[in-house]
């Protein structure tokens, strides 16, 4: 009698929900290249929308989210720890709560909040804010501040880094982030040296290669 592969239950395979341009959903996209766990992906088809069906029933009305099955997971450290669980071999990840020394925790923080000041300068410009509006240029100035900030400090961070690990939370984060500024020519990048050579070197990654920027068809 001949024996067939079982057929993969579809419900097994947690679905992505979010967009290929969006640094967030990419950080997740990457882990999940990163633990060698299959997804589908669902694209939220427009960040205007009010309405939390569109965002996989996230009230925040923000991407990316996880379903699995019948459950769903909010934003995207939840996602790749929820990945990590599923992962078909253990990895090396080191997690922002392995982040003990003031540098490599404030990094991670500043990295974080650079990539939210990002969302939120592109949706002021996507609402039409006025330039010389006082929040958005504060919102500017900061992120240059934490920009400049991270440029001065990624070697040493990347150096008191476990050496063994597979991937970080924190460099993750700080690929997308940098990647994410030049796709959206938010800003130039190429005077942050350190910064520039970190993603040089990140980018070398299959799973950096796999997803990169793109916008979704409408
Ligand atoms: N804390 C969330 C933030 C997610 C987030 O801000 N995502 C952006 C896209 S990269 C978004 O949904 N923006 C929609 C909006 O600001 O209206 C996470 O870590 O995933």
């Amino acid at each position: 009698m001949r024996v067939t592969e079982p057929t993969p239950d579809p419900a097994s395979i947690p679905t992505l929900v979010g967009r290929s341009s969006s640094h967030f959903t990419r950080v997740a996209r990457l882990f999940a290249a990163e633990l060698g766990v299959a997804c589908a992906f669902e694209v939220v088809p427009d960040l205007r929308s009010v309405d939390a069906a569109d965002y996989a029933g996230n009230p925040a009305l923000r991407m990316p989210i996880l379903r699995t099955g019948a459950t769903t997971w909010l934003g995207s450290l939840n996602i790749c720890r929820e990945l990590a669980r599923r992962a078909p071999a253990p990895r090396r990840v080191v997690w922002p709560e392995h982040l003990t020394e003031a540098l490599t925790a404030n990094a991670q923080e500043l990295v974080v909040q650079a990539m939210a000041t990002e969302v939120t300068l592109i949706m002021g410009q996507l609402a039409g804010t006025p330039k010389e509006d006082a929040q958005l240029v504060k919102l500017q100035k900061s992120l240059l501040n934490m920009l400049a900030w991270l440029d001065d400090n990624i070697e040493a961070v990347r150096a008191a880094l476990p050496p063994e690990r597979d991937v970080s939370y924190l460099e993750a984060c700080a690929f997308c982030l940098v990647t994410h500024l030049e796709f959206r020519k938010l800003l130039p990048t190429s005077g942050y040296r350190a910064l520039s050579a970190f993603c040089d070197d990140f980018g070398q990654r299959a799973s950096a290669q796999a997803t990169a920027y793109r916008f979704d068809a409408p």
